[in-house]
């Protein structure tokens, strides 16, 4: 079997692997197991300038070979094009995103850059796998430096309507890259109309049949039994206890405002106003690691969130509870689970999101015998697989306050049939399914081209003979 190379802005520590792993590397465990490989980005350091030579890591049977990112490369590309213009355009938001001709050369740079450092480590058979929006230039700089080989690109992140996408400067030259990429995948058929679409208004329509949609999933048997286990801890004892037979909802997400954070702290706000038999009878807690802490738009979206749960703590708390905690520190994946499992509701509420592996989450961790309740943004990808949660516009308080006092009511057999749907979902599509499909479609053409070149050369071989 040919070996795998994948490339994704951040190479994950193999040191720290094992329960705490999340993303991307749960998705690729399963092939990474599987064949040789080789993982290949930014080492999440930074110095004077960008590496040339990345720093290699041997583990089983993957090398981690990682970068070093330039301080003004760190600023243009990462900060400034992949995550002040890329990312808001990517989740719909044009008005957020700040451009600068400046993050645009710098994001080409570290593109170029990658591929000139990638080059000398592939062999010529290998199959290269290429994630996320930092990258959409990878595949061509390669293609510049001879590379020819299987080259797979997968985006994340959702594709807005070409007439989002257009609004970019430089979205022509980003879709053209593209054209040097064999099977791009994005998470769903929406995803995948949109980028067509983009890709046929900027004349690369010849690109647009190799775009298809692949869902991500999560191990949804490992998630389920961490969950089980995490129950019985310390920890999620002492949450239990904590909420004196409160029921309990709960938000995980990164602080970041393509969530919907504020929208959902004020539709939790408007239950208690709207619906006041809850009051006093649940507790929201809300998990919210602050990640791009350097970018504005994230300080100030911090600021309004202290002040909003604020206001409604202020306005709503008794003596003896308080409507939302909120919790700015990392909590470990295992208690997460933990957490998941007790609460009676599932607040996944982005105002735009790729999938959203979160809501899968909940879903796995629940006990079969007494299910919670999943409201669920229509605006995640996870909502085209997640049909039983209560689905709601994240952009409206009002319909998130009466998502929650319909789970809050909701009869327990009608739990139970939504979350059986929901569950048989989240276990038709894991994280091992979606790395297998791709693959198929990225490899796929070319065991198929092999065996036309080798059925071409028999075919010869015979002519020949006769
Ligand atoms: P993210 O935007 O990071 O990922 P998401 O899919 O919700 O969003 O989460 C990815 C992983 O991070 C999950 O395993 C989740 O449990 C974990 N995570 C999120 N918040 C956490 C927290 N507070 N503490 C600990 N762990 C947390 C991008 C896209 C998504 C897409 C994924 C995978 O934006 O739409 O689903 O990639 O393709």
């Amino acid at each position: 079997m040919s070996r795998l190379v994948i490339v994704a802005n951040r190479v994950p520590d193999p040191r720290e692997r094992g329960a705490s792993a999340g993303g991307l590397a749960v998705a690729l465990k399963d092939a990474l197991t599987r064949r040789e490989a080789v993982w290949f980005g930014w080492s999440g350091g930074t110095a004077a300038e960008t590496a040339t030579t990345p720093r290699e890591l041997r583990q089983g049977r993957t090398t981690y070979a990682t970068l070093d990112l330039g301080e003004a490369d760190y600023r243009h590309y990462y900060q400034g094009f992949s995550n002040a213009a890329l990312w808001p355009v990517l989740h719909y938001r044009l008005g957020v995103a700040r451009f600068a001709r400046e993050d645009w050369i710098g994001y080409r740079r570290v593109n170029a850059a990658f591929a000139a450092a990638l080059a000398p480590l592939l062999r010529p058979d290998d199959v290269i796998w290429v994630h996320d929006f930092h990258l959409f230039l990878l595949a061509a700089e390669l293609r510049a430096l001879g590379c020819r080989q299987r080259i797979g690109f997968f985006l994340h992140v959702p594709f807005p309507p070409r007439q989002v996408f257009l609004g970019l400067p430089n979205a022509q030259a980003i879709l053209a890259g593209l054209a040097a990429v064999d099977t791009i995948g994005v998470q769903t058929e929406d995803d995948a109309e949109n980028l067509r679409g983009a890709l046929i208004a900027a004349g690369e329509a010849a690109v647009a049949p190799r775009v298809g949609a692949f869902p991500i999933g999560i191990d949804t048997a490992g998630f389920a039994a961490l969950a089980a286990r995490r129950y019985r801890t310390k920890e999620v004892d002492q949450l239990r206890a904590s909420l004196a037979g409160r029921a309990l909802a709960i938000g995980v997400d990164r602080l970041d405002y393509t969530k919907g954070l504020p929208q959902r702290i004020a539709g939790f706000g408007k239950l208690l106003e709207r619906f006041p038999r809850h009051r006093a009878k649940i507790t929201f807690l809300q998990v919210a690691p602050v990640s791009r802490g350097d970018v504005a738009q994230y300080r100030a979206l911090r600021r309004e969130l202290d002040e909003s749960v604020g206001r409604i703590n202020g306005q709503y708390a008794e003596p003896d509870w308080g409507p939302i905690r909120y919790i700015t520190r990392a909590v470990a994946r295992p208690t997460l689970a933990g957490y998941m499992r007790l609460a009676k509701i599932g607040l996944v509420t982005p105002l735009r999101d790729g999938m959203n592996l979160v809501a899968k989450e909940y879903v796995a961790a629940q006990d079969p015998e007494a299910p919670g309740v999943l409201v669920l943004s229509r605006f995640a990808g996870a909502a085209g697989e997640l049909q039983g949660a209560v689905l709601v516009n994240p952009l409206d308080p009002d319909d998130i306050a009466e998502a929650l006092d319909v789970a809050l009511t909701m009869p327990a057999e009608e739990r139970l049939a939504r979350w059986t749907t929901m569950e048989a979902a989240v276990r038709a599509t894991t994280a091992t399914s979606w790395c297998k499909q791709f693959l198929a479609a990225l490899e796929g053409e070319e065991a198929a081209a092999e065996a036309g070149r080798a059925g071409g050369r028999r075919a010869a071989g015979r002519r020949k003979a006769a």
